[in-house]
């Protein structure tokens, strides 16, 4: 018997095989959970569905979580045909790549504005469709994040400051939807060769360095990190909300 079985969750932000997300939905789905998938623009759909295809996903969404609608839309019809929802993954982050490239300080206004809609305001709008799916069932949700949130990593810039936002609306989402029996947490991940890693200027070099200073000696997997993430989901964590977890082979310990 799985950890999840007659448990409905769905995915936002599998762009690949290589996505974190993606590792997290195979793990979720091996324990028995019925997925739902969602892809940011119509470029993604052919690499997404294949994938959701394979686990056997009646849903599969457009949803760019920057349009209201299409959130809309996407929680209609998983009320519809789910009835209900008991696991929501956000696995999304974006920002301008000229905004990861200098400093923070050249951040333009729209630039913060994006990279703050799309990487932290959008797990609220999501948890609040989400939350009346949620009502009376052990609700989850869970979203990703980065140290750079609380120390500077230099170029990660305005994700950093919209990741610390992400966390700071954990918090807050846990305490609102605390009491409907709804927890919020979210993951710090180590540093792992995804889509959204593949074009950041020394990113090698950062994988070497975690590798040097890390308590483990060693970089983490998104298998790992979608361990933490089933712990998350299941009932194993059923008295943990508000946090964050690290799966960081240890790197956030060190103070030298
Ligand atoms: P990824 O590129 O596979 O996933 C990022 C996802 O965000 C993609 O699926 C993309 O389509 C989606 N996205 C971007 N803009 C969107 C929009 N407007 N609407 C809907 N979706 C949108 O890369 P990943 O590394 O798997 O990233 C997943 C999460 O993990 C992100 O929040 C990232 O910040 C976080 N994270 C990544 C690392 C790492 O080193 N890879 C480390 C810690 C945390
Ligand atoms: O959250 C992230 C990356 C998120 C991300 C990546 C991109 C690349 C492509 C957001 N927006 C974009 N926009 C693009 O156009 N990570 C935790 C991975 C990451 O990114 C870094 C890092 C790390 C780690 C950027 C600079 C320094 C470190």
């Amino acid at each position: 018997m799985g950890l999840l079985e007659g448990r409905k969750g769905i995915i936002f932000g599998v762009a690949n095989e290589k996505s974190i997300a993606w590792a997290i939905a195979q793990k979720l789905h091996k324990e028995g959970a019925e997925l739902a998938f969602t892809f940011a623009g119509e470029a993604l759909e052919k690499r997404v569905r294949p994938l959701a295809d394979s686990l056997g996903a009646k849903l599969i969404l457009q949803c760019d979580v920057t349009k209201d609608d299409q959130i809309q839309s996407v929680f209609e019809q998983v009320q519809s045909s789910f009835g209900y929802l008991d696991i929501l993954v956000h696995a999304i982050a974006f920002a301008n790549k000229e905004d990861l490239k200098t400093d923070f300080l050249s951040t333009s206004r729209d630039g913060f504005r994006l990279a703050h809609d799309v990487s932290a305001y959008s797990l609220t709008a999501l948890a609040r469709q989400a939350a009346p799916l949620m009502q009376g069932r052990p609700g989850s949700i869970l979203t990703l994040t980065y140290y750079g949130a609380e120390k500077v990593v230099p170029r990660y810039n305005v994700m950093g400051v919209a990741k610390a936002a992400l966390e700071a609306s954990v918090r807050y989402l846990a305490a609102d939807l605390g009491p409907k029996g709804i927890r919020v947490n979210a993951i710090s991940a180590g540093p792992i060769r995804t889509l959204a890693s593949a074009g950041i200027s020394g990113f090698m070099e950062m994988l070497h360095y975690v590798e040097a200073k890390a308590p483990l000696r060693r970089n983490v997997t998104a298998e790992e990190v979608a361990g933490t993430a089933l712990y998350l989901a299941s009932d194993l964590s059923s008295g943990v909300t508000g946090e964050v977890i690290y799966v960081d082979a240890g790197y956030n310990i060190m103070g030298m």
